[in-house]
């Protein structure tokens, strides 16, 4: 048995037994009660799903396993003579909740490579489409492609015990997160670059490895694409490509049809997709100004125009944080360290002054500051990355990281298929008049 799956096996099985024990007693009590502007707005903040790997906070951020961003730069294992976390020390992280040793790493990296081959149809599915087919579409489409290697899908035919759903959970984890650079940067290529494919180089990290395979080269950008992978992994399970990831795992369905429903939520303009809207968006207002270095006074007239249109401000504003994202503050603190000067970065910068006062003054937005989306697109353009409708293929790689990891737990703790109850306005305006009735009784 390898070394994980044994780990993984063994903390699974105690907490499982632990939280049965605590479910008999304490089944009945109740950790939140749920509005009418709740069931009206997302479901925002009902506490009812359970998340191992991370938990965010609305002023400090994202928490893996209780590390803070700069906590995993400090303490996670780094490729030699680098600064920036590994992404595989997040996954080992956020599966068994302990910071893996070098040699882990170095042995779950070996793993990935030695899983990272993609069924050929995959590459012939791809092939198929036309190349201007939106590259998360493509990315879709080829994770559900390969799910007719789905572990858990061929165990569960043959009569699987239940007992063994998180092993074959683990394995397609294992497969599917070992082939998404691959398949990631042959959508990259084959769309931007003529099906010019660069093979794999085993000797690097999964980062490295997938930055070089992309096309991009140096040591900087290897770095942050560490960076990148390492951060976008995880943002506790409410989010949509989280949730949703989840509650079509909740069916049974496998990993590759649960991850693709995940990548479609990612694929909203208000969530991952908002890493493209952002650029996109800076472009324009760089093209419609006539200036590559805009002064505030025009990023505020712009700003003001796009509200004025009845648009968002993309890359700002979220859900549940209440402060400037962590993951947006970890990019700028490795722009200021590796980038000396880049026009469209100090664009990014030059926003993160101007957008908060006015959406502030708007009265209505609940979180003014910048999420991380803000950010990447500027240094993927720095590095030359420019395609800016790629953007979200390399968020939905990291994802993958985060939403399999934790369906690992769902499956280990016998999580059972998410069925919330949904009601009618009717029975919503019929609901309010009977309490009114009741009080007016009581009364
Ligand atoms: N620009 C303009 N208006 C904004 C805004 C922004 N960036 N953020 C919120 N608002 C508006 C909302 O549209 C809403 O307006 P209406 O009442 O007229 O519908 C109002 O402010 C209240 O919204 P909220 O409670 O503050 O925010 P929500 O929880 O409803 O939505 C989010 C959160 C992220 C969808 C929203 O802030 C947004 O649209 N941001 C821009 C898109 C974006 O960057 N998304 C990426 C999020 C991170 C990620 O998932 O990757």
């Amino acid at each position: 048995m390898d070394p994980l799956k044994q780990k993984f096996g063994e903390k699974a099985n105690a907490l499982r037994t632990k939280m049965k024990a605590m479910l008999k007693v304490h089944g009945a009590d109740k950790v939140d009660e749920v509005t009418i502007k709740q069931v009206f707005g997302g479901m925002r903040g009902v506490k009812s799903m359970v998340w191992e790997t991370s938990q965010l906070d609305p002023n400090d951020g994202i928490r893996f396993r209780g590390l803070s961003i700069p906590e995993l730069r400090e303490k996670l294992p780094k490729a030699p003579g680098g600064k920036e976390p590994l992404p595989e020390a997040l996954f080992w992280l956020m599966l068994v909740g302990e910071v893996p040793t070098d040699e882990q790493v170095k042995w779950l990296t070996e793993q990935w490579v030695s899983r990272s081959i993609v069924p050929d149809h995959t590459y012939k599915v791809l092939d198929a489409m036309p190349t201007d087919t939106h590259p998360m579409t493509q990315l879709t489409t080829a994770i559900s492609s390969m799910g007719t290697s789905s572990v858990f899908a061929r165990r569960y035919a043959e009569g699987m015990n239940k007992s063994e759903y998180w092993d074959a959970t683990y394995e397609d984890t294992m497969n599917l997160i070992a082939r998404l650079p691959r398949v990631a940067s042959y959508i990259y290529r084959r769309t931007y670059h003529n099906s010019e494919h660069i093979g794999p180089e085993i000797s690097l990290d999964w980062g490295a490895n997938f930055a070089h395979m992309l096309g991009v080269e140096g040591d900087d950008f290897k770095e942050f694409m560490r960076l990148y992978l390492t951060i976008h992994a995880d943002h506790e399970g409410g989010n949509a490509s989280a949730h949703t990831t989840h509650l079509v795992g909740s069916t049974l369905s496998d990993a590759y049809n649960s991850l693709s429903a995940g990548m479609g939520a990612l694929a909203g303009p208000l969530h991952g997709l908002a890493n493209q809207e952002v650029i996109k968006w800076i472009f324009r207002m760089l093209d419609t100004l006539g200036t590559r270095t805009p002064s505030k006074d025009q990023i505020k007239e712009y700003v003001n125009n796009t509200l004025a249109a009845g648009q968002v401000i993309p890359g700002y504003g979220h859900a549940v944080l209440r402060q400037p994202d962590p993951r947006f503050t970890a990019q700028k603190r490795f722009a200021e360290e590796y980038i000396a000067d880049s026009e469209i970065i100090n664009v990014v910068w030059n926003c993160f002054e101007v957008v908060p006062p006015i959406l502030k003054g708007l009265g209505k937005v609940k979180n003014p500051w910048p999420n991380v989306d803000a950010h990447s697109g500027a240094i993927l353009v720095h590095y030359g990355m420019s395609h800016y409708s790629f953007y979200t293929v390399l968020f939905g790689v990291s994802r993958a990281m985060g939403v399999l990891s934790a369906m690992c737990w769902s499956r280990a703790l016998g999580m059972p298929l998410e069925r919330p109850k949904s009601v009618t306005c009717e029975w919503v305006t019929n609901y309010l008049e009977a309490q009114k009735k009741n009080e007016a009784t009581l009364n």
